[in-house]
């Protein structure tokens, strides 16, 4: 984040800042598109597509459909291809290549594989971004990753990783994730269908609510996408503005 401009005013201090280009930063919302049949997911992606921030896909759609839906939903949305890589760095390499090529602006990738398998996907992610899992969001996930989710944000940050995935459904554990990584991103799944709210992810320090089958499963996903959105709305300080397709301008009032 870059400060450009600062000016005190009566009603509190306004500074105008940049922050590295990337995703975008509007609605705060990012679509799980869990739907397995191709023909619906394009429905789904059409009906939310200027709502949502980006499009989340993982192994449902891309097994039944193909890495296709990869470039398809890429012409609607930015595409963050959800794979989770866990593997030795030149597999990593390969699959991030891969899903970039075909125009994921983003993967993401486990960080228990350790330093030389991060720093793969992040060389192999050219200008894409990597974004590393911390602690998942369903209960199994005490046993293993909530006892390393600290750990593992600071290898991440090490490693290049320009973002972070923590639980929706525990939102301390987005604090405890925030206070490592910084102004890095954060996207928080586990929001609707296993409990979590996205108001309060946000508000715990998340930059993204990730939601699945509450939008894409309902009777009408763009309403559910709408009021997902206003529900992060009455969280969200800050006003946005994006100039020239560059980086976004921020104004930020501090009282
Ligand atoms: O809203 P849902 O529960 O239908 O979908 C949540 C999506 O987020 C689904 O695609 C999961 O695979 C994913 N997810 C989690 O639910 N929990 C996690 O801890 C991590 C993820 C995820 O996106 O990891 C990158």
């Amino acid at each position: 984040m870059r400060l450009i401009m600062a000016v005190n005013r009566p009603d509190g201090l306004i500074c105008v800042v940049t922050v590295k280009p990337g995703m975008r930063k509007d609605s705060r919302l990012v679509l799980a598109l869990d739907e397995t049949d191709g023909r619906k997911a394009l429905q789904v992606a059409d009906a939310v597509g200027d709502i949502v921030d980006a499009i989340k896909i993982n192994w449902p759609l891309v097994l039944s459909e193909g890495p296709g839906m990869i470039t398809e939903l890429s012409k609607r949305s930015e595409v963050i291809c959800d794979f989770k890589v866990a593997d030795i760095p030149n597999t990593v390499r390969l699959i991030v290549e891969n899903a970039v090529s075909r125009g994921a602006s983003a993967v993401i990738v486990h960080a228990f594989t350790g330093d030389d398998s991060l720093k793969a996907a992040v060389e192999a992610a050219g200008g894409a971004e990597i974004f590393a899992v911390t602690e998942m969001s369903h209960p199994g996930a005490r046993l293993f990753t909530a006892q390393h989710a600290e750990e593992m944000a600071r290898l991440g940050k090490e490693c290049g990783a320009t973002g972070f995935i923590a639980p929706a459904t525990r939102p301390d554990r987005i604090r405890a994730v925030r206070a490592v990584v910084g102004d890095l991103k954060i996207l928080s799944p586990g929001v609707g269908a296993q409990g979590g709210k996205a108001s309060a992810a946000i508000a715990a320090g998340a930059d993204y609510a990730i939601v699945g089958r509450s939008i894409y499963g309902s009777d009408d996903p763009r309403a559910a996408a709408k009021a997902f959105a206003d529900d992060i709305g009455t969280v969200l300080r800050l006003q946005r503005r994006y100039i020239g397709g560059g980086a976004p301008v921020y104004y930020i009032i501090i009282k």
